[in-house]
């Protein structure tokens, strides 16, 4: 038990595409714990790659929800079996991978909020949700209902002026549509829908954690000048949605106490509070503490280049969200979904799945690259919409292949140089600082080039 005298203790969690973390800091910001669950490798069960179920038609991409739900079971037990002090705890909070949605089945409050602290949450939520494969930030199977927002809320630009971004195939209310529209059995038996983030707020609240303004604006459903759900979304999108997502709220927002699961099974404080959780690139901005004007550059699975405008200008490209830490500000975000992924498949192929040798490749070969260079789309990128390989040499003619190390550093010049012409083409500059985060930013030679 904690002792009056014991300085508090923070938990942050992060549901992430790859795995679940979190961090124990104190009221210094020391990092006092850690602990991670890797799906593919601790959940081989899930049969997932990445964290993901990518299907047969190269366009849905899903994660089952019931791997998130027994990731934090295990990552609990950890934490309990390192004699971690859960009554330390004095607020917990987090973030999860933006835009995937969770189904919860009708009557799935009332388990919520009694669960039996003798069993696992895996065991309990078993029967809790109504659509078991959850559609993730990779999605992009969703262009009709992309098409359909834009036609009713006056066009592209319109509904970027509204939500901060024109319909993206990934962004949950074209999600939503979509399911409506498919699996309209499924849709019925929904009594509510959450975010990722929102979804683990779920968890440990014992009860439907509010959507959160920052995360709630990659939905293209929230105005996030009035930071209400806008009726010409919700309309569009399903009959009653606003009942099914509940009145978002401020990110800092208190939500309540721990629930007495946690209380109950692993010795949590009664007087632990749940902070709402938000996105992943809210989060890195807010934990980043970015100024108006810094940019920062998240190497997780996606990149993303987010930062703190100075002006609202929602455009064609990019998007808009509400600010995590200023109620009246806002933060602007790129995406580009081919990130780490397509960097750990050069990494097989060109230098033997070795970070090291991936790493000595960008140092022994020139800034330039002598003119070789080589646009690395595996997927269906987000920014821009492209597909394929491109490589061309010093001459400017598109060739078929490149040596081991040219690729490698074609690879990542590439990526980079993309990320800054995007940002540019939005009329942010990348000459102020750069703060980088995320998994690859462990990486001295990615960020030095
Ligand atoms: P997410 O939060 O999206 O699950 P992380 O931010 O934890 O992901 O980043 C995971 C990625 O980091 C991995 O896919 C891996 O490719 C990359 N990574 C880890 N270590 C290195 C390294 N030394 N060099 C380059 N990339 C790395
Ligand atoms: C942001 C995006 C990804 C996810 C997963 O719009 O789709 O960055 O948040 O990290």
């Amino acid at each position: 038990m904690a002792d009056l005298e014991d300085p508090p203790v923070f938990l942050g969690f992060d549901f992430s595409s790859q795995q679940v973390k979190v961090a124990a800091i104190d009221g210094r910001l020391d990092v006092l714990h850690q602990s991670i669950v890797h799906f593919d490798s601790e959940l081989p069960e899930f049969r997932t790659q990445g964290g993901v179920h990518l299907h047969g038609d190269g366009l849905r991409v899903t994660s089952p929800v019931l791997m998130w739900v027994k990731a934090l079971d295990l990552l609990l037990d950890k934490m309990k079996t390192s004699e971690f002090d859960f009554s330390r705890v004095r607020a917990l909070s987090g973030s999860g991978q933006q835009h995937g949605s969770v189904y919860w089945r009708r009557r799935a409050s009332e388990t919520l909020s009694q669960l039996d602290p003798d069993q696992s949450l895996h065991q309990l939520l078993q029967d809790s949700f109504s659509v078991s494969d959850s559609p993730v930030w990779m999605d992009s199977s969703s262009s009709q209902q992309c098409q359909d927002l834009e036609a009713a809320a006056g066009g592209a630009q319109r509904l970027a002026d509204i939500t901060g971004s024109r319909a993206y195939e990934r962004f949950t209310g074209n999600q939503i549509a979509k399911l409506r529209q498919t699996r309209p059995e499924d849709f019925q038996d929904t009594e509510r829908i959450s975010l990722v983030s929102s979804f683990a707020a779920s968890l440990f609240l014992g009860d439907y954690a509010a959507i959160d303004y920052s995360d709630g604006s990659g939905m293209n459903l929230l105005d996030i000048s009035s930071r209400t759900w806008s009726e010409i979304c919700l309309d569009a999108v399903a009959p009653h949605l606003g009942r099914l997502l509940g009145a978002p709220l401020p990110s800092t927002s208190v939500l309540g106490p721990v629930s007495s699961y946690f209380v109950r099974r692993y010795g949590f404080s009664a007087g632990c509070s749940v902070v709402a959780f938000t996105g992943d690139n809210p989060a890195s901005l807010a934990g980043m503490r970015l100024q108006p004007g810094d940019v920062s550059v998240s190497l997780g699975t996606s990149d993303t280049v987010f930062l703190w405008p100075q002006q609202l200008r929602p455009a064609l490209e990019g998007h808009i969200f509400c600010n995590p830490v200023e109620r009246e500000e806002y933060m602007a975000l790129l995406c580009f979904k081919n990130g780490s992924l397509t960097r750990e498949r050069i990494r097989n192929q060109c230098a033997g799945g070795s970070w090291e040798v991936f790493s000595a490749a960008l140092r022994d070969t020139p800034l330039g690259n002598n003119g070789n260079i080589g646009l690395y789309f595996d997927t269906m990128e987000i920014t821009p919409a492209a597909v394929g390989l491109h490589r061309f040499d010093s001459d400017d003619t598109e060739v078929s292949s490149f040596s081991a190390r040219v690729e490698v550093r074609a690879l990542v010049e590439g990526q980079f140089m993309s990320r800054r012409v995007h940002a540019e083409r939005l009329g942010y500059s990348m000459r102020t600082r750069v703060l980088a985060t995320g998994g690859a930013s462990s990486n001295k030679e990615i960020l030095q080039r």
